[in-house]
This record gives C-alpha cells, sequence and structure tokens, in this order.
C-alpha cells in the first residue's frame, strides 16, 4: 500500500480496536503464558462464527471521541473533544478507565468550566497525571493531519485535556509520531525508523518541564529517549525474553511504560517468531506478542495494533476478528471519513 493509502488509515484505527478488545482478556495479569493467548486468539475464528464479541474499554472510547471530534470539527477543537469525553464517560461509566482520569471527566462535565484543561492540571496534587491515557487515544491525529508538526501539536494539546505531565503527554506524541511514520511505510527499514523516532524525541524532550517531571520522578533526563535507546539495544539482539522485555521496557499503566513497548513489540514481530504460529501474519505476531507480556495489554495492543495497522494496512487484519470485536466495522468507515479529511478530499469529490 501506498503512504497514506486507505488501506494503511483502516488498518490502523481498526487494529487498534482489535487491539483494545483482544487485549481486555489479560489486563492486569502479571503472568501471561502464550498457549492461553494463542487460545483465546483461536477462539476468535469460533466466536465470529457465533454471537460473541469482545467488547471495547476506555482507549477505544476515548479515541472514538477524538475521531467524531477531529472529523466533525474538520480539526482539532479541545472545547468539543472535552465534552465528547466527558459525554461518553457519563453514557458508560463502566469501561474500565483509570481511577484518577474519572475525575478530570466528571469535572469536563461541568457548564460552569472555563478553561478545559485545568482538571486534568489539578490531578495528582498538581502534577499531573503520568498514565497512558492519553496516549491510547493519540492514533487518531496521525490519520487527520499528514504534517508531523501537526500531528505533534495537536497529539499533545489533546493529551493535556487529561494528563498535564509531561511524561503523560510526550507518550502521546510518541506514539503519534511512530503512527504517522508507520502510515508512510517508515517500517520497512526498522533501524533508520527508531533513529528517527529517537531524534525526533531529542527536540520534544528538550524542554524544562520534561526536565523538571523526570527530576521529581527520578528518571532519565529524557525519559522517553532513554527508552527508546534501550528499544534499539533490544532489537539488535538475536534473542529476547519476555521477561528482559518487561525489566527493560515496562509493561505497566505509565506512558513511559507503555509506549517505548507498544513500539518494541511491533518492531520485533515484523519478522516471523518461533514462539508464534507459522501461520500467522504480522499484524496477528504483533496483538499476540503484547498479549502476552501481561500488564496493561489492553493498551498496548492498541497502541501497537495502531503503529501495526498503519504499515500492514486492512489487508493485514484477519476478518474474523473485526467480526467480533465491537467498534471495529464502525472504524473500518471512520477510517475513510479520516482519510478525506487528512487529503483534504471535498465532499463529494
Ligand atoms: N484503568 C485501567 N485498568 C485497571 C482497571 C480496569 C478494570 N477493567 C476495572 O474495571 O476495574 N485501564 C485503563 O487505564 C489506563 C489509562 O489510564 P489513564 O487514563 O492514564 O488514567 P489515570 O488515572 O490518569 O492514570 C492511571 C494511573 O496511573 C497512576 N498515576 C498517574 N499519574 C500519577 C501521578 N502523577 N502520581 C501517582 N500516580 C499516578 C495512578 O495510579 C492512576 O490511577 C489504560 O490502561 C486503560 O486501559
Ligand atoms: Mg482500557
Ligand atoms: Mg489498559
Amino acid at each position: 500500500a501506498g503512504p497514506a493509502s486507505l488501506s494503511r488509515l483502516r488498518g490502523a484505527l481498526v487494529a487498534a480496536v482489535l487491539g483494545d478488545c483482544v487485549g481486555g482478556e489479560f489486563e492486569g495479569a502479571e503472568e501471561v503464558p502464550l498457549d492461553s493467548v494463542l487460545k483465546h486468539l483461536d477462539s476468535l475464528d469460533e466466536e465470529a462464527k457465533g454471537s460473541g464479541i469482545l467488547e471495547y474499554s476506555d482507549d477505544t472510547a476515548m479515541a472514538r471521541c477524538v475521531v467524531q471530534s477531529l472529523l466533525t470539527r474538520a480539526g482539532f477543537d479541545e472545547q468539543d473533544m472535552a465534552r465528547r469525553f466527558a459525554k461518553e464517560y457519563s453514557a458508560s461509566p463502566g469501561r474500565g478507565y483509570g481511577s484518577g482520569v474519572i475525575q478530570v471527566l466528571k469535572k469536563l462535565s461541568s457548564p460552569q468550566l472555563r478553561d478545559v484543561y485545568q482538571p486534568a492540571r489539578d490531578q495528582f496534587n498538581g502534577r499531573g497525571s503520568f498514565g497512558n491515557g492519553g496516549a491510547m487515544r493519540a492514533s487518531p491525529f496521525a490519520l487527520a493531519f499528514p504534517d508531523l508538526s501537526d500531528v505533534k501539536r495537536f497529539a499533545r494539546l489533546g493529551a493535556m485535556l487529561t494528563h498535564s505531565c509531561s511524561l503523560g503527554y510526550n507518550g502521546a506524541i510518541l506514539q503519534a509520531m511512530a503512527v504517522h511514520l508507520s502510515l508512510h511505510g517508515a517500517l520497512e527499514l526498522p533501524q533508520q525508523f527508531i533513529s528517527r523516532l529517537i531524534s525526533e524525541m531529542e527536540e520534544v524532550e528538550d524542554d524544562e518541564l520534561t526536565r523538571m517531571d523526570a527530576r521529581i520522578l527520578k528518571e532519565a533526563d529524557k525519559p522517553f529517549c532513554e527508552r527508546l535507546h534501550r528499544v534499539r539495544d533490544l532489537m539488535g539482539r538475536n534473542k529476547v525474553s519476555i521477561e528482559e522485555v518487561i525489566s527493560e521496557l515496562g509493561n505497566g499503566i505509565a506512558a513511559l511504560h507503555s509506549v517505548p513497548t507498544a513500539i518494541f513489540c511491533v518492531l520485533h514481530c515484523l519478522q516471523p517468531r518461533d514462539c508464534l504460529p507459522v501461520s500467522y501474519g504480522g499484524l496477528e505476531r504483533t496483538l499476540a506478542y503484547c498479549l502476552a507480556l501481561g500488564g496493561d495489554t489492553d493498551t498496548i495492543a492498541c497502541m501497537a495494533g495502531a503503529i501495526a495497522g498503519a504499515h500492514y494496512g486492512i489487508e493485514g487484519v484477519p476478518q474474523a476478528w473485526i467480526r467480533c470485536c465491537e467498534g471495529a466495522e464502525d472504524a473500518v468507515m471512520s477510517a475513510e471519513r479520516l482519510y478525506m479529511l487528512y487529503h483534504r478530499v471535498p465532499p463529494g469529490g
């Protein structure tokens, strides 16, 4: 598929939903035997024949708000996006939201609220959230804006509606950039892909707020750059165990412990892996591998799904999986509208 083709946009949006839906089964599990992952994924073919459906969680619920807001407003509108987050939460509060972000979503629904960024700034005694909730819904920014500078700017602002800590919103920028590069075929050259992400993040993290947050949280000066260097080191190794991936990159709910991990999963699964069925294509390998890490599986698989889906395109996504994941058919259609926005196709054009 060509750069930013409809197939790539569909692949990204749909595979993110699949990652969330299939990953939900193992979210929070400390150890996930590969057999359980393969059994779970095998059962999707059976469920597609019957009435089984895997529900999406907060990851997709919020990403759908981002998509609808970008489409309706034909660009980024923080008031509209904040209103959609609040409305979605009050309509379906049981989608497994993070325990902190719930306070923000409640405050965002107040008609008296003047500054939509204030509730996020008040989180965690004014330090803001470093959770991965901004990153998990950042992919649509890469599917709506062709310029990387817009992708970075709006992914940051979109994340800051709930995550004001730099370790939260910088994770969203990284995730959106990875989807943007993948959409343009950058995963054909994995070494260049990771080097480009590192050099972009060098610039993003060259900022006083980032240095201050990193100091407070006892992280490296440029925390995401440091993790991306670890990704590059792991890529260069022949054999890497699940335990090593978890200890080097993490599998947790913080953006720092999940966005670089998702990127690694995509890179690691570009080639067939001994532990995974030969019948699997690259996208299936990626999602299976994310699930086998345990921890924040729905979110890591959702983010990796978006990056991998933009690389393999919709042809790489198993139809049976689409049929049994809530919201996946909708994503196929929304991707078409995003494609028109991305390429600035006039209505009816
Ligand atoms: N919340 C979950 N999963 C756990 C329970 C779900 C289960 N299915 C159920 O229904 O019980 N998953 C979802 O949450 C993650 C995204 O979270 P988000 O939006 O970032 O939320 P929040 O609350 O802002 O941050 C998450 C937690 O991180 C810690 N934290 C963040 N910033 C902090 C800070 N500055 N200081 C201290 N702690 C901080 C807190 O523990 C937050 O609660 C995704 O996995 C999504 O799938
Ligand atoms: Mg979730
Ligand atoms: Mg999660």
